[in-house]
């Protein structure tokens, strides 16, 4: 019963205080200096022009004078830490793969890759802010000055409140969680769909992290709050929060748990949107996946202490759904550059033995006709339409 209760997010509603301001602190901070930002990924750049590995992107020769295929290039969101991380330096140590990190946190992030043992000049740190639709644009522009080639998008980043009763908003007035974990992604993935069309890689990818608990078609899915987009009327208003709702579905009030379980949907809708639009024409793969449960990582920084401390037991003796950060990072990585996933328009999940197979998605988070609807609106709120 204790369990329960510490599991279940609607007997929440103590805040976590602080963790919240000092991201906000965090993101000021390197907002506002972009040289010095620069300055420091540049010093990033040095060390992989002096590393041992091929510059980022270009073609490598061997001895009789044959091409190989040429390093590839991923852009991984939200690579300071968990998923992102463990992938990040996954595909970094196969040396197939130069990583950048787009991250809000620059300092975090290069004391994370260290941490984590990535080899210098396996990497690039950039500053990506997605509660900021001008930082996904500096992010692009700066991407695109540093002369790399893209081969593979990871919309991997998110944040998630699920003891806030009231919403915070981003830059653009957008409620948080579906303005990172959505709006964000959403003008990011349109932007950069034309670098990933422009690359010569052999297999180009564009992945949106999904998740079980946007599923209602799961028992994980079905514990409250439920996620549920109704008719998109609080998106289509603006999620503003003031004059009108700031969740997707219209509700009065505010559910930060529920506003996440929403934009995880958003997620998966729009991965398999862009299969629809892009795929046939451009030959992207495009795919989503539910990684396991990785109950360790920050996404959970914001619960109370005793959801923190009983839920990564919870899952691994209860459920069984833990996965760890490493063996998370492996299976992402999978997605990104294992030759047998490059089925496009697919939610992978792995089993008991770690193995992929194509997962079903939920009616809602398949519905073509509500992936269009929220197409059409987000490209209204992101400014593309
Ligand atoms: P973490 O909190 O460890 O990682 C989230 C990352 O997102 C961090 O790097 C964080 O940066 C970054 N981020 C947050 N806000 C912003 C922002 N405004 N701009 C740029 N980056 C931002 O969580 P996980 O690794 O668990 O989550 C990664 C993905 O996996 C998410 O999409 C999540 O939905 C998904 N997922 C996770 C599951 C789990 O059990 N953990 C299960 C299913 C899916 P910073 O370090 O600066 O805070
Ligand atoms: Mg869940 C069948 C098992 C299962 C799985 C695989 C998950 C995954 N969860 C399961 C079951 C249950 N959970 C049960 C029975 C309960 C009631 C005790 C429960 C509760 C629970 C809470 C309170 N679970 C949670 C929370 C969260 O706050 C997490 C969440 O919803 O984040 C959005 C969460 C999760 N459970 C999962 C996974 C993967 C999560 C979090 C990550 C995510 O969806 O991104």
């Amino acid at each position: 019963m204790a369990l329960q209760a510490a599991l279940l997010p609607s007997t929440l509603s103590v805040p976590k205080k602080g963790s919240l301001a000092a991201a906000v602190k965090d993101t000021a901070f390197l907002s506002v200096p972009q040289k010095k930002l620069q300055a420091a990924s540049l010093s990033v750049r040095t060390q992989v022009a002096t590393a041992p590995v091929a510059t980022p992107g270009s073609s490598t020769a061997t001895k009789d004078g044959k091409k190989t295929v040429r390093q590839g290039v991923v852009v991984i969101t939200g690579a300071s830490s968990g998923l992102g991380l463990a992938a990040a330096k996954a595909l970094a140590e196969t040396g197939k793969w130069h990583v950048v990190m787009a991250c809000r946190d620059f300092l975090k992030t290069a004391k994370a890759a260290k941490g984590a043992g990535m080899a210098d000049g396996s990497y690039t740190i950039m500053h990506l802010d997605l509660a900021s639709l001008d930082s996904v644009r500096q992010f692009v522009d700066n991407f695109r000055r540093a002369g790399m080639p893209l081969d593979s998008l990871v919309c991997n980043a998110a944040i998630y409140r699920p003891t806030a009763r009231t919403p915070t908003f981003t830059a653009d007035g957008y409620e948080m969680s579906v303005g990172v974990n959505h709006l964000g992604h959403f003008l990011l993935a349109r932007l950069l769909l034309d670098d990933l069309q422009r690359s010569d890689y052999p297999s180009r990818r564009l992945i949106i992290l999904g998740s079980i608990t946007g599923n209602t078609n799961t028992l994980a899915g079905n514990i409250p709050p439920k996620a549920g987009l109704g008719d998109l009327r609080g998106l289509a208003g603006g999620l503003r929060g003031q004059n009108g709702s700031a969740m997707i579905d219209g509700s009065e009030s505010f559910d930060g748990a529920k506003a996440y379980k929403d934009s995880k949907i958003c997620n998966m809708l729009t991965m398999q949107e862009l299969h629809r639009r892009y795929h046939e024409d451009t030959g992207i793969t495009f795919a989503s996946l539910y990684p396991g449960c990785i109950a360790t990582t920050g996404l959970f920084r914001e619960h109370i202490p005793l959801f923190r401390l009983l839920f990564p037991p919870f899952q691994k003796f209860i459920t069984k759904g833990f996965v760890s950060e490493a063996e998370s990072g492996k299976r992402l990585a999978q997605v990104v550059s294992d030759p047998s996933l490059t089925k496009s328009g697919v939610y992978w999940s792995w089993n008991k033995d770690s193995a992929s197979f194509e997962n079903q998605l939920s009616q809602e988070a398949s519905d073509p006709e509500k992936a269009r609807k929220l197409w059409e609106i987000s490209e209204k709120l992101v400014g593309l339409a």
